[in-house]
């Protein structure tokens, strides 16, 4: 025991002196691999920043300038720049007279901020997100206006920091009657937020939708295409759910749109207007998602079926024929039940928005009837997007 002692006291005896050591002789013995020189701030490595647009901004903004940038550009331009590599970002000061009417600015790789609108919004720091943004995304022209500024705007409410002091804040819905073909700033970027969060995290739209737009040429038209292959669902549609507007939910197969209750099977035909062409109602039963049934709809989309014993009508589901060129869907449509084929009730009231666009996808209503009928009776007055309705099949869930 006493040698083990003996031990530890010659132990740390022989610490304390190297450790004395060590200390005054550092300088000289320390070799340059054993040097820890300092990692560079990414405001060092990253941000070209002069000591005039320092002054020109004040001290207050330009430390939070700085914090900012630190805090926010590897990941903005991991995500958003071009192979996810971060780059110089060059900060000026605007001048009242140069650039477009607006407090800033992103152009290449610089950033315009004009100081007399921080010096009349200090809390507006992470209008510099939304620019550096823009920096990282370097789309050229004729992108899609909800793709520049959407992203921009989702990336600034993504990642900004002081935000919350502007108030700044993105809307969860449109305001009014803004569409995705001309959304404005904020409602641009709200429904970047909406779109991306719906489909997270098995695909990230924001950044698929970044960098498709980096290839170019994904202006209005095209980035309709672009929605419409990678998601399923139209941006009329996906607009839409973000307004609140649109219940039908795309589904892949029927099983899935019946959700909780279970397709009724043997439905039997009985009668339907009038098809074009080649198309008849019966085609909305034959199981075939090939085969539609098409009309004029002054007074011929319709079509009547029954089954064996009554059933209770949970869900109505059905599916679209159209393309997105011609989507040809429902209108202000209604769903009828009857028990004798005669007598009929309303059970349905159905709109647009109880419609998508998605060609060889299913769509559920959720129908809250508790009564049981045997027959069935489908009515659009009208076409949503014309004089023509197309479905491939529609099936009641109970
Ligand atoms: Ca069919
Ligand atoms: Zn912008």
């Amino acid at each position: 025991m006493k040698k083990i002692l003996l031990l530890i006291a010659v132990a740390l005896t022989l610490t304390l002196v190297f450790m004395a050591c060590t200390t005054d002789t550092e300088e000289a013995t320390t070799t340059p691999e054993e040097t820890q020189e300092p990692v560079p701030s990414v405001v060092e490595r990253y941000l070209i920043f002069s000591e005039e647009c320092q002054a020109a901004f004040g001290p207050q903004t330009t430390a939070r300038f700085k914090e900012v940038f630190e805090a926010t550009w590897l990941e903005i331009s991991y995500y958003f720049a071009r192979g996810g590599r971060p780059f110089q970002v060059t900060l000026r000061a605007a001048s009242e007279s140069e650039g477009p009417n607006a407090p800033g600015w992103a152009s290449g790789t610089t950033t315009w901020i004009r100081p007399s609108w921080m010096r009349n919004n200090p809390n507006d720091i992470d209008i510099l997100v939304h620019e550096i943004a823009h920096n990282a995304q370097q789309y050229g022209g004729n992108t899609a206006f909800w793709i520049v500024e959407g992203i921009a705007e989702y990336v600034r409410d993504r990642w900004g920091m002081f935000n919350h002091l502007q108030p700044w804040s993105l809307p969860s819905r449109p305001p009014g009657n803004a569409t995705y073909a001309d959304p404005g700033h904020r409602p641009a970027g709200g429904f970047v937020r909406f779109a991306t969060e719906y489909f997270y995290p098995d695909f990230n739209f924001a950044v698929e939708v970044n960098r498709r737009a980096q290839q170019g040429g994904l202006n209005l038209n095209a980035s309709r295409e672009w929605v419409f292959e990678q998601t399923g669902y139209s941006l009329a549609t996906l607009w839409d759910m973000y307004a609140g507007r649109t219940v039908a939910i795309v589904y892949d197969n029927q099983n899935d749109a019946a959700g909780d209750y279970t397709i009724v099977q043997n439905p039997i035909f009985v009668d339907g207007g009038t098809g074009w062409e080649n198309t008849d109602a019966a085609n909305l039963f034959d199981g075939d998602a090939d085969t539609s049934f098409a009309a004029v709809v002054d007074s011929n989309f319709w079509v009547e079926w029954r089954y064996e014993t009554a059933v209770v009508a949970n869900r109505f589901v059905f599916s679209s024929a159209g393309t997105l060129t011609n989507p040809r869907r429902m209108g202000n449509w209604r769903l009828y039940g009857s028990n004798d084929g005669g007598d009929w009730n309303e059970i349905f009231l159905g709109a647009v928005r109880h419609t998508a666009i998605a060609p060889g996808r299913y769509f559920a209503v959720d129908i809250n009837s508790d009564e049981a009928f045997r027959y069935f009776r489908l009515v659009s007055l009208n076409g949503a997007d014309g004089q023509f309705v197309q479905l491939s099949s529609v099936a009641i869930a109970s």
